[in-house]
């Protein structure tokens, strides 16, 4: 890895940031949680402040170094590795709670924070924050406002998007970009607050944002359906909202992802067997509303087959549930090398993707391991790599990838429902984005970043690529 020029450190170090040189402490920069992927940086800058991370861009920018932001380091496309080398800028260290209003519902917080963290202390005021990908424990909320994650209960409250009401934001110069803020209601000039969510590191560094929080619900019932095959679930899934009912979550399981995380974690006997599970949440105010909802989810799921329905009401034995929904990825990760496809449909042609899914795999003859959001009609498609040998495996993970993209485009969906783009889906993007969305989005990224120093080689695939 090219060493950064000694008197660009020597500046970095003359504006207090923090430095990573050593070759040993820099391994944790190098990756992230997709698949097996090592890009070491030349090095890592921890600043501990907005003016500290304007510093540190503004030295990145006059050496054009290349820069790529992180968080926990959490993300499943590779958008945090330092792929062409250069820094890492790790936000880690931006970990301060700045304020939270009860009265306008909103709290200020900067990038490092976890998303965990945003939640408890949202809770101490009687409000929560909605947005729960499965690593919300660790991940921060810089790198979910990066990548506009989600998590199960996106269902009924939305994305990350819907609670970001203003950013604090450091452009590639080094220049300060503050959006929106504390106003619920605010069009005065394009909406630069939203463009950057999502934006996957490449537009700009977010130091801190203010969010939207909401009232915690009083009630919260947890349900588990167990049935014989991934199509029954996918058609209860649709009958579940074609009648009328408003999940807070709906999550949906194969039987290969059952088996992995019946590997790590014990399984209630009713899930052991089974061909597929829906976990679903049910909130609001008044618990017999929730039990009379959970009676309709239970008709439906008797008419598409499904087995006895468990019902949580105790927030102990939820929690366990929930456990066993939120470990699959990591339970999928050890048991085999995998390649995980982040496809999106309507949610109505759920059905249709999960037997596209299961077409794709067997036609390339590789096992597949599917869950996800079945609300969002957004399935984490888990090829695996099993006992082949690794020539074999590449070949055939690659030639499944594009077959199975080309047929969830065609039912209307997209490349990639909440991981992002960034490193590993780079090549599937024109699939979903035509030749002018790409020409705006290109043009995007040069107003914001001429030089190209933020997070290159990703999003597009013709950037450096390292
Ligand atoms: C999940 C992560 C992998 O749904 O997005 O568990
Ligand atoms: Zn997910």
């Amino acid at each position: 890895m090219r060493a950064l020029p000694a008197d660009a450190l020597a500046a970095l170090r003359a504006a207090g940031v923090e430095l990573v040189t050593d070759g040993a402490l820099l391994e944790r920069f190098g990756h992230d949680e997709t698949e097996g992927f090592r890009f070491p940086p030349a090095a890592a800058a921890l600043p501990a402040s907005t003016a500290q991370i304007q510093a540190t861009l503004r030295v990145a920018s006059r050496h054009r170094i290349p820069v790529a932001p992180r968080g926990a380091g959490t993300g499943l496309s590779g958008g945090a590795l330092p792929v062409a080398g250069g820094l890492v800028l790790g936000l880690e260290r931006m970990n301060r709670i700045r304020g939270l209003d009860r009265r306008n519902a909103t709290i200020d917080v900067e990038a490092g924070v976890t998303v965990a963290a945003v939640d408890a202390a949202a809770n101490e005021a009687g409000l929560f924050y909605p947005p729960d990908p499965a690593s919300r424990e660790s991940c921060q909320i810089g790198g979910n406002i990066a990548e506009d994650s989600a998590g199960p209960r996106s269902c009924k409250y939305g994305t990350t998007r819907r609670f970001v009401l203003g950013l604090e934001a450091v452009l590639a110069d080094g220049s300060l970009l503050r959006t929106g803020g504390a106003n619920r209601k605010d069009v005065a000039g394009y909406n630069l607050t939203q463009l950057l969510v999502g934006s996957e590191g490449t537009l700009a560094v977010v130091a801190a944002a203010t969010l939207r929080l909401l009232p915690v619900p009083r009630e919260r019932l947890t349900l588990v359906l167990p049935f014989p095959a991934l199509e029954s679930a996918a058609s209860a899934v649709e009958e579940i909202f074609a009648t009328g009912n408003e999940p807070a979550a709906c999550e949906i399981l194969d039987h290969a992802a059952l088996a992995a995380v019946g590997g790590t974690l014990e399984l209630p006997p009713a899930l052991a067997g089974a061909g597929a599970a829906l976990f679903l949440e049910l909130d609001g105010e008044d618990p017999d509303a929730l039990l009379r909802g959970a009676e309709r989810i239970a008709a439906v799921a008797e008419r598409c087959d499904g087995g006895e329905v468990l019902v949580a009401q105790d927030p102990a034995d939820q929690r366990r549930l929930w456990r066993i929904r939120r470990g699959v990825a990591e339970a999928v990760k050890h048991r085999s090398v995998y390649k995980e496809a982040d496809t999106v449909v309507p949610r109505a042609r759920l059905a249709d993707l999960v037997r596209a899914a299961h077409d794709v795999a067997a036609a390339h003859g590789l096992e597949a391991a599917c869950y996800g959001h079945a609300a969002d009609g957004n399935l984490h498609v888990n090829l695996l790599r099993g006992a082949l040998p690794p020539d074999e495996w590449e070949a055939r993970r690659d030639a499944a990838e594009l077959d199975l993209f080309e047929r969830v485009v065609a039912l209307g969906g997209s490349v990639t429902g909440e991981h992002g783009v960034g490193w590993t889906q780079r090549r599937f993007l024109p699939l979903v984005a035509s030749g002018a969305s790409l020409r705006v989005q290109r043009a995007l990224k040069a107003a914001f970043d001429p030089a190209g120093i933020l997070n290159p080689g990703k999003v597009f695939t013709d950037e450096a690529d390292g």
